[in-house]
């Protein structure tokens, strides 16, 4: 098998937000189609697309009503096949999400297993509350309780993220020889691979109830269990006749669970996404955000590189806040945005860039719940008016981490509603897009969209920033320091997090510095970051 995602930067769209064709306010197909040449410009070779199913949207895509069919509000089947073609054309492979742990509600399998004597019955995990209590005491991951009950069916089912997002039930062998149809339907389409949606929570191995949890209450009965990886083995082998990539989204992972999921002996993901990185400035998951430290950024991104063989390198994508907001700093924005950008490109990994982070767009302008449409956002606000939070108070905790600080419209242009339509977005346009658009940055040599544009070519035309090992120099709140040792040549990356001039004692010929400099001298300015090469005959070692 060809490692061939391994030198690929992925691209990863939100259709929903990316670019309308038609006026409706809503991103679809041909718009992403219009778009590919200049995803080609900026070096893309793998365009992901989150769910472009049919789906009644309760998640935006995430609740999949049939699996075989495109969302209308998206396209159509030959716009689908078209955008496979035309990305094809430009040396691009598209690849979908793969959202098999729950259905929609609407999905006609879970319609048909509402009748208990219905072959579909055990598609899903139906169970009868006893004395009149809920079958276990599990949490969802969008807060509240995992099982809704319905009348029809005099039973609850679970379901681990929105009400209308049924979970699968593995246990019934006729789910995965489904899931199998559906692998083969979009491979043989031309569909090069899958981000697989919380792929390591696939089996359940019982729905006891377990012990009381801050953060999700039951996760330890089917969080990356055995039978789970039985199943990515089956599915493996059907990607492996495709030579197709699969990605895993894989919550709450340590290093080690990585490595099981990911291992190229092992025949199951391709790589995964953790998310350890991703929590380095919150104290409970989601809920309240703490100041940022870029040294425990730094730390749980060396552990990863130095512990799973190959990583997924992101900062961003459709749930998460945007990172020159979270992790940048409010005096140099732009600068930290090319910090950031450099620190993805240069670590050892599969780089993934969603919409958007390319021209540094930044978390929403929304000053109330009314603007928000993101379901997690609207289940924890819910759930803490029903504790009586204050409604200000509700808002600070909800607006720095909600889900839609993602999922503004990508701003194109300087025209109305970004260039992004010609109708009302579905979604508030943020009002910075009179600054922060493609456009513009298109056309200013010193942009961050035409820093991306040199550091693409740059990583993918070194075999030392592909496969080079890693080693830290140095972690802390200042700096972030790390080099990429290759035969014959090292890199130096040394990112200064901090708004101050730092001092460094690294040494090397100058590749980049995200100011434009082209000399060197050891100190670095307030958010800058650079990239040396050093020949391994004049090699010095340094600390
Ligand atoms: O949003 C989260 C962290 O900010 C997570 O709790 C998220 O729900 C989890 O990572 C799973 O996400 C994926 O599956 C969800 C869907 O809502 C997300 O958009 C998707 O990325 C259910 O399908
Ligand atoms: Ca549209």
């Amino acid at each position: 098998m060809s490692e061939w995602w391994k030198e690929e930067v992925v691209y990863q769209i939100y259709p929903r937000s990316f670019c309308d064709s038609n006026g409706d306010g809503i991103g679809d197909l041909p718009g992403i189609i219009s778009k590919l040449d200049e995803l080609k410009a900026l070096g893309v070779g793998i365009l992901w697309l989150s769910p472009v199913y049919a789906s009644p949207n309760e998640d935006n895509g995430y609740d999949i009503s049939d699996y075989r069919a495109v969302n209308p509000e998206y396209g159509n089947m030959d716009d689908m096949d078209r955008l496979i073609a035309e990305a094809k054309e430009r040396g691009i492979r598209v690849i979908m999400d793969l959202v098999i742990n729950h259905t929609s509600t609407a999905h006609p399998w879970f319609q048909a297993s509402r009748d208990p004597a219905s072959p579909y019955r055990n598609y899903y995990y139906w169970r009868e509350g006893t004395n009149g209590k809920l079958p276990n005491n599990w949490t969802g991951f969008f807060g509240g309780s995992c099982w809704a009950y319905d009348d029809r069916s005099r039973a609850y089912y679970l379901h681990l993220f929105a009400p209308h997002q049924a979970d699968l039930n593995y246990h019934e062998p006729k789910v995965l020889e489904e899931v199998k149809e559906i692998l083969r339907f979009w491979l043989d389409r031309g569909i090069a691979g899958f981000r697989c949606d919380v792929i390591n929570i696939l089996w359940k191995d019982s729905l006891q109830s377990s012990p009381k949890k801050a953060v999700l209450t039951g996760s330890d009965h089917y969080l990356s269990l055995e039978g789970t990886h039985r199943i990515l083995r089956e599915i493996r082998n059907i990607l492996d006749e495709y030579d197709a990539f699969t990605v895993g989204e894989t919550v709450f992972v340590d290093t080690k669970q990585a490595c099981d999921l990911s291992a190229p002996e092992r025949r199951e993901l391709n790589m995964v996404f953790g998310f350890e990185h991703m929590e380095c400035d919150q104290r409970i998951v989601k809920w309240f955000k703490t100041d940022f430290h870029p040294a425990r950024l730094a730390k749980a991104l060396s552990r990863w590189q130095q512990q799973v063989p190959w990583n997924t390198l992101y900062l961003e994508n459709h749930d998460q806040p945007r990172s020159v907001s979270r992790f940048g700093s409010a005096r140099y924005p732009i600068h930290s945005a090319k910090l950031l950008a450099t620190m993805l490109f240069t670590l050892k990994g599969t780089p993934f860039i969603y919409q958007g982070q390319e021209i540094g767009m930044t978390n929403f302008d929304f000053t109330s719940m009314a603007q928000v449409q993101d379901v997690e956002s609207r289940n924890i606000d819910a759930l803490l008016r029903s504790w009586h939070v204050p409604a200000r108070q509700r808002w600070r905790m909800i607006a720095p981490t909600s889900r839609d600080n993602a999922r503004t419209p990508m701003q194109w242009t300087v025209e109305p509603q970004a260039g992004f339509t010609t109708g009302t977005p579905w979604l508030g346009v943020n009002g910075n897009y009179r600054f922060v658009n493609y456009a513009s940055q298109k056309e200013n040599p010193d942009s961050l969209l035409n820093y991306y544009k040199q550091l693409i070519p740059l990583r993918r035309g070194s075999e030392t920033l592909l496969f080079g090992s890693f080693e830290p120099l140095r972690i802390s709140d200042e700096v972030f320091a790390y080099r990429r040792v290759g035969t014959g040549e090292a890199y130096t990356v040394v990112l200064n997090f901090s708004d101050k001039p730092q001092r460094v004692p690294y040494v090397g010929e100058l590749v980049l510095s995200n100011y434009g400099y082209n000399r060197y001298d050891g100190l670095l300015q307030p958010c800058e970051s650079v990239i040396l090469r050093e020949r391994m005959d004049d090699h010095v070692k340094t600390k």
